[in-house]
């Protein structure tokens, strides 16, 4: 079969992380056949990516699982409060060794278009190596944090030593002993790889433009005694999860604002939520989020805590966020991040006082000093949530627009499963779902069940084609917005907004109104006969 250069399926998939993984899994349990198609040389999506020293989850890996096969989670055991990347990504090969899911994959191919004929109902999809695979169903599961951004610094291919992005890390790794290194970008990949290159490094710089809030994350070797509680009650714990706001079983779900409590008691719970180390901090109280007066108290506990851990005040200052609401960019867990900057071999620079101006041979310049290196790390994210759908040229014959001409001012969807116009297409945590807002393995579950059971029905009822109407698509943005805006989330010139790329539009991204409500809105849309969708039955 692997040099078979064009064949038929029931549906393509288009990534093999934990979405594709389990899209196959799901979708071939059903009957159909499929072919998924993946960049990587092998299984785990970002986690296949992102090698850097540091890179470890931050939901904690007794809930960051699938919880499809109840044989899987009984035998598959975690090491660590919060798994790291390499053992994340022996979980995934696990997974795909355990269910045969690499023999429908073909590594190793991108794909570059994908082209539907409304004649025949099937999209055509093609791949960098010249494969070609056609099938009625098209599902996207490329990633929402997949696209690596190296910002273009004039001169950054001049440079003399090495350039790395930690969402493309050397699969052989990087020996930094004895370097002079840089780090760019201050955000969750940021914060968990510099504590680890100055460890080895002779020197590391950190040019950072936005201090961000980070929480210690407490990491430790996994609890036996948890280990077993969470297998003995999978269950309760996975439906919990299902209905909680970030599908994170774990997480408070608070019926008290902040002013409910007085000053002296706010500060007791935040002290045992700062112990607990958790990205659930930001739900002690439940107007964190939507109240700006209620996150300053938290904000500024935050604030004082990164004064307490960091010896020089100057420095200090500089870690201290100030831009943006506590929660509103992704907070981040790490492992003696601000300690690090007690380190002799470290030091920050602003570069939002003196930015970067150039790259030469030597190293880093801003407007007022130069940084000789010997190697620049960018940690600088990602184009979030749509870069990799718009990295394939989608389109429809007959039709004028691509995909990416459509979502030119800033994606649609409805429910963020599908797209008006772009029929038989399916996005697995697509904007305008809650996504990178959630556990993604939650969030993946929830689409790749829905989306499974959607094709059974169409199948079963001879429907050959669907599609977004395009007035409930209309609703549905709108819809995202509203509850964007009744939160603290658009404050912050944050990814989920596109901020981080010039020239990206400036929508909200995700759905913020959170799984658990998400998930009933997408099962009664169902139930009602998929409402808000046109089911068309005329066969090819
Ligand atoms: P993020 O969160 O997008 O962080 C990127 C960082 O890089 C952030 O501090 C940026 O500063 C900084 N950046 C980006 N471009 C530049 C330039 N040109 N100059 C200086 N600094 C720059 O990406 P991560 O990989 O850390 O995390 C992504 C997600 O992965 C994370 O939220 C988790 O969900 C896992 P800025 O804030 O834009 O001023």
């Amino acid at each position: 079969m692997n040099n078979v250069s064009q064949s038929h399926f029931d549906a393509v998939i288009i990534g093999a992380g934990f979405g594709g993984m389990y899209a196959i899994f799901k979708l071939r349990a059903t009957g159909m056949s499929v072919r998924a198609f993946e960049a990587g040389t092998d299984v785990g999506g970002t986690w296949y990516w992102n090698r850097y020293p540091g890179a470890r989850c931050d939901v904690e890996s007794i809930e960051y699982s699938y919880s499809f096969s109840e044989e899987l989670q009984q035998e598959w055991s975690w090491s660590e409060r919060y798994a790291s990347q390499p053992e994340i990504l022996r979980y995934a090969g696990h997974v795909a060794d355990r269910f045969g899911l690499r023999e429908d994959i073909r590594f190793n191919q991108r794909v570059l278009t994908a082209e539907f004929d409304p004649a025949v109902n099937l999209w055509t999809v093609r791949t960098d190596k010249g494969e070609v695979a056609t099938a009625q169903f098209l599902i996207t599961a490329a990633g929402c944090l997949s696209v690596p951004r190296m910002p273009d610094i004039p001169g950054r291919d001049d440079f003399g030593g090495n350039l790395y992005h930690t969402g493309a890390w050397p699969h052989e790794g990087v020996d930094f002993t004895g370097r002079r290194v840089g780090v760019i970008g201050t955000g969750s990949s940021g914060i968990q790889v510099i504590p680890q290159i100055a460890k080895a490094a002779a020197h590391c710089t950190v040019f950072q433009r936005t201090p961000n809030f980070s929480l210690a994350a407490y990491n430790k070797p996994m609890d036996p005694d948890l280990a077993r509680e969470y297998k003995q009650n999978y269950a309760t714990h996975r439906a919990k999860a299902r209905h909680a706001a970030a599908g994170i079983a774990s997480h408070p779900t608070p019926e008290k604002g902040a002013f409910d409590d007085s000053p002296s008691e706010r500060e007791k719970l935040y002290e045992i939520g700062w112990n607990w180390g958790n990205t659930g901090f930001t739900r002690i109280y439940k107007d964190i989020l939507s109240n700006l007066e209620a996150n300053d108290t938290m904000a500024d506990f935050v604030r004082r805590k990164i004064r307490d851990m960091v010896k020089n005040p100057d420095v200090a200052a500089m870690l201290t966020p100030n831009d943006h609401p506590i929660g509103t960019k992704r907070i981040c867990l790490d492992t003696d991040y601000f300690e690090t900057y007690n380190r002799d071999n470290v030091s920050l620079v602003d570069v939002r006082k003196h930015p970067i101006t150039s790259i030469s041979r030597e190293g880093i310049h801003t407007d007022n000093e130069a940084y000789p290196l010997d190697a620049i790390v960018f940690a600088t994210g990602y184009d979030a949530v749509t870069g990799a759908i718009l990295g394939i040229d989608i389109r429809v014959k007959g039709r004028q627009e691509s995909l990416a001409e459509k979502w030119s001012a800033g994606p649609r969807t409805y429910l963020g499963l599908m797209t008006a116009g772009f029929p038989n297409l399916f996005f697995i945590t697509g904007p305008g779902s809650p996504s990178v807002l959630t556990n993604m393995i939650s969030s993946i579950e929830q689409h790749v069940e829905w989306i499974a059971e959607c094709l059974q029905y169409l199948r079963s009822s001879s429907v050959h084609r669907m599609e977004a109407q395009l007035n409930s698509e209309d609703a549905w943005v709108t819809h995202v917005n509203e509850v964007a805006d009744t939160t603290l989330f658009p404050r912050a010139a944050s990814w989920y907004i596109g901020a981080n790329i010039p020239g990206k539009p400036r929508v909200f991204l995700p759905y913020v109104g959170g799984l658990g409500r998400y998930r009933a809105r997408c099962d009664e849309v169902a139930r009602r006969g998929y409402e808000g969708f046109s089911l068309d039955e005329t066969a090819a």
